[in-house]
């Protein structure tokens, strides 16, 4: 008999909890190299495969093999490990200075490196990010200076954004890093509304939105896949799937869809699902959505598979929700690590030059963190100017904000 009677609803649930065995056997993991390369102008309905796989360039042994391997030099190679060791570095004693009270908040990256660091390398100086705070890998890659994000992190008297942003909101137009805002999902609608400016005024810059898998269950996301697909936006749109959303797995905003890929199939949108923790597979994907985009050929949706090794921030404890080796099993590794073992396979690296670099940059991010403690933290040194509060949102100040800051005396 049908099942009639009582009707109830489904909560996805996580295959484990706390106190599990962390398993992964039922994520599909193809070959590295298995996945074929389609050209820049392929029609999108020939390539929805690309929806429910994984393009991976770096094997188990360390090789670059298949048809997206060989786009870059081992000098590039070299900067992009230094780049994401760097991050992972500069996290480390971000994070620390947090528990020392030096700052209320802080982010990691940690097991994400690759994502954001290879990304940037495919742009172009004048592409503009709609970033979310996890990819602070963009600003790392172009140059940006790391004392500047460390000002920003204590909202000293030389945060640029003078204490008015969060704790890693950072902002920085030259580099390409557009005003982080704190309501996720806003960066789709706010990309696809800069890729469409740009291509109404004639200009050559491209954007990328950036979006977690959490947030996808935002309807912002839905409505700048509407606007991207329909008017052909120059815009890729990256999905980072890191399985969490502070304490909820990726199953809950995923749903029926099979993969976030899949999300785009229902615009017409190219979806590409490629191993986040491998920096060639993403430098190479993101290449190609990003010609895709620069020719005129629309938006493409980028899913990075990777994991979130770290906490969700310095306010969160994975081991409520998570077993606590759960990221140890995770099966497509460590960026940094699996970009390391590669350039020690072509001979152009190896484990003592690895430690030598690691030993470097520590000076080099707590040479940056003096020089910008020196300028203060969260309970010391200068603060920037109360006056500043009231300054830079609007060209001429309201009156109730004039009447305000008389009150305050600034
Ligand atoms: C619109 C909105 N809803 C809720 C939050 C609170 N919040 C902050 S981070 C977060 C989890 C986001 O997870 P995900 O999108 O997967 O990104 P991740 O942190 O994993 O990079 C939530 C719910 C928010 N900042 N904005
Ligand atoms: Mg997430």
């Amino acid at each position: 008999m049908a099942d009639a009677g009582m009707l109830r609803f489904h909560v996805p649930e996580p295959e484990v909890r706390p106190g599990g065995t962390p398993d992964f056997s039922n994520v599909p993991i193809p070959r590295a190299g298995s996945v074929p390369r389609p050209e820049i102008d392929v029609d999108p309905r020939e390539i929805r495969d690309l929806a429910f796989s994984i393009i991976r360039v770096l094997n188990r042994s360390g090789e670059a093999v298949g048809p997206w391997a060989g786009l870059l030099t081992h000098e590039e190679l070299l900067e992009g490990l230094r780049h994401m060791m760097t991050l992972r570095i500069f996290d480390a004693r971000m994070q620390m200075a947090q528990r020392q009270g030096k700052t209320s908040f802080y982010m990691q990256h940690l097991g994400e490196e690759a994502v954001a660091c290879a990304f940037r390398k495919a742009l172009s100086p004048g592409d503009m990010n709609f970033p979310t705070y996890r990819q602070a890998g963009l600003l790392i890659a172009d140059g940006y200076p790391m004392v500047t994000m460390m000002n920003q992190i204590y909202s000293n008297e030389a945060d640029p954004l003078k204490g008015r942003q969060l704790p890693i909101m950072y902002s920085s137009k030259e580099h390409g890093f557009f005003s982080i805002s704190g309501n996720l999902a806003t960066q789709y609608v706010q990309a696809v509304g800069w890729a469409m400016a740009s291509a109404i005024k004639g200009d050559t810059r491209i954007a990328a939105g950036w979006i977690g898998d959490g947030s996808t269950a935002e309807s912002d996301f839905h409505s700048a896949l509407v606007f991207a697909s329909t008017y052909k936006a120059p815009v890729v749109l990256n999905v980072v799937n890191n399985q969490w959303a502070i304490s909820t797995f990726q199953g809950i905003a995923r749903g029926g869809s099979g993969t976030f890929a899949a999300r785009g199939l229902g615009f017409g949108i190219p979806s590409l699902r490629v191993d986040g923790n491998d920096y060639l597979a993403v430098y190479a994907v993101a290449k190609w959505a990003i010609e895709r985009a620069r020719r005129n050929l629309g938006p493409t949706l980028v899913e990075y598979v990777t994991y979130r090794a770290g906490a969700h921030s310095t306010s969160d404890d994975p081991s409520a929700y998570r077993p606590k080796a759960e990221s140890d099993a995770w099966p497509l590794g460590d960026p940094v690590i699996r970009l390391k073992n590669h350039l020690i396979h072509r001979g152009v690296w190896s484990d003592e030059r690895h430690a030598q670099a690691e030993a470097e940059i520590l000076d080099t991010v707590i040479a940056a963190q003096k020089e910008a403690e020196a300028h203060g933290t969260l309970h010391s040194g200068n603060k920037p100017s109360m006056r500043d509060m009231f300054e830079g949102v609007y060209e001429t100040m309201p009156p109730h904000l004039r009447r305000q800051r008389q009150q305050a005396g600034v």
